[in-house]
This record gives structure tokens, C-alpha cells and sequence, in this order.
């Protein structure tokens, strides 16, 4: 695959109801997943477990990128293959995770600022040379008692402009990521509002550093009560409230949009993206970028062992389908049984 900017690869990554596969857990948060399964988190199991859904036939025409840990870009399978190019091969573009996790800001319990832009330059040097195509840094925001405060928004949004302004300069597409966590009781309104200022905050960033918005992927949360609301929301109440809150503050230039999961279910993760392009009404691509999402079943049908290998694949090919069709609006709930 050959591309001339960096719009050209950010379009690539959401085109035609592609998504992304966000497999770069940090190996504390790899650590969190295996235990769920009880299988040891070391650097082989890590492997094979990234390996067979690399190398999985649901990745062809559903998945655009993958989003890499520094060990996984490092990593080859068992044939001696990089896993860059078994990415490759599937049709896929290589990403990495470049930001170094998160630290108290100015002291606070609660907020936090995401680390990395230290050495970031020479890092992202070496991950094109390793064949990165695009990156990805992740900001937290979290809602609470008198949070999130502008501060700790502006802070991360700033240095989300730095990385994407670093990102770019080395010839990657940045995908800038301010989650707004799903963690407590909070009403869906005070998601929308945390969100809206996040968003807003940080395209004023991306403007004034001067970022190329036509080269860059937005993975923002959809707007949804808090984990903890007694209040539900409806498929509709998140759909209509996630668009408005974007086109209240993306701007059309922006090639694509592609939500994290941030801890809905695989069906819920899949349901309101397919309402939000069936409802229409932008002019970004509407596409996902799970974790937990696309590899929850998956990871529940391998438990670690190699004759669950192709129910693992299966699992994992049938929530890459159906999250393309949902990126295209095309998904309905009978396809899941
Ligand atoms: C896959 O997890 C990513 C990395 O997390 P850590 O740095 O905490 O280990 C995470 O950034 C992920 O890409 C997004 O949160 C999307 O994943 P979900 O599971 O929310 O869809």
C-alpha cells in the first residue's frame, strides 16, 4: 500500500466501514485481561495471543489499523514473520501507542496528566522506521465532584497537540484519544457536557499548533451515563447525543471518527454506532476503535489454549464483521444469533 500524505492513510484506516483493532494494552493492563482467564501474562503468551488475532480472516476487509504496545511492533510469529507484516498482509496498517500512561495532575487524587512528550521525537523516528503508519496517545478525563476542571482539560488537551504536531512531523497520522470515563454515577448530561469541553478544547489545541486536521483520527467516547447511573439510556438518547456533541465541535475536515468502548459491552459498542450512521447527519466517517470490544469473546473462547485457537479467530472475525456493518449503518441484532 502506497499513500502520498497523511490524509491519504488516515482515510484509508475508516474507509469502506473499516475500522481499528486497539490491541496496544500496556502490560499491566494485558496483565488485568489474561487474569480474567487465568492465563500467565508473559511475553510469549502476549504473542500468540496478538498473533492469532492478527492472523485471524476476520481482520480482511474489516479492520483498517492496528494499534501496537512497543513490544507487539517488535514481536514475529512463530514462522519468523514481523507481526508488522502479517498486519500488512491483511490488509491493515501498523500503529503504536506512544504515550507513557498517566500521572496525578497538579496533585490530584482523581485528575490525571498523560506522560510522554519528553522524548517522544526520537521514539516516533524509530517507530516509522519499524513501519508505524499512524499513532496513538490516550488523555483521561474523569467526572466527578467539581471535575473535570478546565485545567486538567486544557493540560491534556495541549499535550495532545504537541504529540499530534511530533506525530505528523515523522510522517504519522496522530490519533488524538480524550476519554471521558464511563466511571460513575453521573447523568448521560454530564457526560455530554465533559465531553463537549474535552473536544472543543482540543481542536482549539490542534488548531493553534497547527496540526494538519485532514491527516488526524478522533477516538473520543460516545456519550453515555455514568457505569454506576441508576438512570439508563436509550440506544437512541446516546446516539442523538454523541452526534450533537461531535458536530458541536469536530470540524468537517476531519476524515474519520473512530469511538473507543471505554467498558460498554461488545452488543452495546456495536448497537450505537450502527444507530449513529443509521441516523446519519455528519461529515466524518462514524467508525470504532475497541479494545475490549472486539476481543472480549475472543479472549473468553482461547482461555490460553492452542486447540481454542480458531473458536478464538471465529469470535473474534464475527465482532470485526459486525462492527463493520455497524460503521455503515447495515447492522441489526439478528445478525448476532
Ligand atoms: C487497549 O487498551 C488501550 C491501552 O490501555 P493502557 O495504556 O491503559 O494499557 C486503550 O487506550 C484503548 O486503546 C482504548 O481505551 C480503547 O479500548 P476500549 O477497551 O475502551 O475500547
Amino acid at each position: 500500500m502506497k499513500f502520498s500524505n497523511l490524509s491519504e492513510i488516515a482515510t484509508y484506516i475508516v474507509s469502506d466501514g473499516k475500522g481499528i483493532l486497539a490491541a496496544d494494552e500496556s502490560n499491566p493492563t494485558c496483565k488485568k485481561r489474561f487474569d480474567t482467564i487465568s492465563v500467565e501474562s508473559n511475553e510469549q503468551n502476549r504473542r500468540d495471543y496478538r498473533e492469532l488475532l492478527f492472523s485471524s480472516n476476520g481482520m480482511v476487509g474489516n479492520i483498517g489499523g492496528v494499534i501496537l504496545f512497543d513490544e507487539t511492533i517488535r514481536q514475529k510469529t512463530d514462522a519468523g514473520q514481523s507481526l508488522v507484516d502479517l498486519i500488512l498482509e491483511a490488509g491493515a496498517l501498523p500503529g503504536i501507542k506512544v504515550d507513557k500512561g498517566l500521572a496525578p495532575f497538579n496533585g490530584s487524587d482523581i485528575e490525571t496528566l498523560t506522560q510522554g512528550l519528553d522524548d517522544l521525537d526520537e521514539r516516533c523516528k524509530e517507530y516509522a522506521e519499524l513501519g508505524a503508519k499512524f499513532t496513538k496517545w490516550r488523555a483521561v478525563i474523569n467526572i466527578g465532584n467539581g471535575i473535570p476542571t478546565q485545567e486538567c482539560i486544557d493540560a491534556n488537551m495541549e499535550a495532545l497537540a504537541k504529540y499530534a504536531k511530533i506525530a505528523q512531523k515523522n510522517g504519522m497520522v496522530p490519533i488524538v484519544e480524550p476519554e471521558v470515563l464511563i466511571n460513575g454515577n453521573h447523568s448521560i448530561q454530564d457526560c455530554y457536557d465533559a465531553t463537549l469541553r474535552s473536544i472543543k478544547s482540543l481542536f482549539d489545541y490542534l488548531n493553534s499548533y497547527d496540526v494538519d486536521i485532514s491527516g488526524t483520527i478522533l477516538k473520543p467516547n460516545m456519550v453515555t451515563a455514568g457505569s454506576d447511573s441508576e438512570v439508563k439510556s436509550s440506544v437512541e438518547e446516546v446516539a442523538n447525543m454523541t452526534i450533537k456533541c461531535l458536530n458541536d465541535s469536530v470540524p468537517d475536515e476531519l476524515p474519520g471518527v473512530a469511538f473507543l468502548s471505554g467498558g460498554q459491552t461488545e452488543i452495546e459498542s456495536t448497537e450505537h454506532l450502527d444507530k449513529m450512521n443509521k441516523i446519519g447527519g455528519f461529515s466524518w466517517k462514524l467508525s470504532f476503535s475497541y479494545g475490549r470490544a472486539l476481543q472480549q469473546s475472543a479472549l473468553n473462547a482461547w482461555l490460553g489454549k492452542p486447540e481454542n485457537k480458531k473458536d478464538a479467530q471465529e469470535a473474534f472475525a464475527h465482532r470485526a464483521k459486525m462492527n463493520k456493518l455497524a460503521s455503515l449503518g447495515n447492522w441489526s441484532a439478528d445478525l448476532e444469533k
